[in-house]
């Protein structure tokens, strides 16, 4: 049996985040499939006071915030997937770890809820329009690097990711074939088996 236990939505929420890195880490983990009711209800507010997933109940206690659960995992199985404090490009992985959890995060769910509520288009254009500022840069940078640190993938790929794949479903990423691509050498890492049923149902939804 797993020592850890997550709860995330199907086919797909932020927890996204953690199962890759638990694949990419070769780490089992015991799925609890949630809905949108149940995390409102008193008995998940145990778990995470704010009712949001995805959440992680493990022998060191329960937590909450996927890129904090990812940063914790990949630290507490020494993977390789973290640079040490040491090397040169760690404030640049920190500085995209944060990125990929903050505005941009933010922006990209806020148009993917739109798209997918259909809310009206205005609203839906508005939000499309607010991501250019990130989708740009975005798109530049990964003309000339393959993953966020060049050739070498790390954490902050996995949070960047999931954002990204958001717009992608929504049909916001239409104009940035650097992302495409990018998006496409990140779902067919070998550790993206167990994805690839959950991103067709992404897809066909
Ligand atoms: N910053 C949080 C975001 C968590 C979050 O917003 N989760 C969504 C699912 S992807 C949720 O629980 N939504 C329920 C709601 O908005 O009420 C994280 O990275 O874990």
């Amino acid at each position: 049996m797993s020592i850890l236990k997550l709860h995330t939505f199907n086919p797909m929420d932020h927890g996204f985040r953690v199962r890759w890195l638990l694949a990419e880490m070769d780490i089992d983990v015991e799925i609890i499939e949630r809905d949108f009711d149940s995390i409102k209800s008193d008995e998940f507010a145990k778990l995470n006071p704010f009712k949001r997933i995805p959440v992680v109940e493990t022998e060191q206690g329960v937590f909450y915030e996927s890129s904090a659960i990812c940063w914790w995992l990949a630290q507490k199985y020494n993977s390789d997937l973290l640079l040490s404090p040491d090397d040169s490009n760690f404030p640049l992985m920190l500085q995209w770890v944060f990125l990929a959890s903050s505005n941009f995060d933010s922006a990209a769910m806020s148009f993917a809820i739109a798209f997918r509520m259909q809310l009206n288009e205005k609203i839906i254009a508005e939000r499309k329009d607010n991501l250019t500022e990130f989708l740009e840069p975005l798109s530049e940078h990964f003309v000339s690097n393959h993953w966020v640190l060049g050739d070498r993938f790390t954490l902050p790929d996995i949070l960047l990711i999931y954002p990204i794949m958001m717009i992608a479903s929504c049909k916001g990423l239409e104009d940035y074939p650097s992302l495409i691509r990018y998006l496409h050498d990140f779902i067919t890492r070998p550790a993206g088996e167990f994805f690839k049923p959950i991103y067709q149902s992404i897809q066909e939804s």
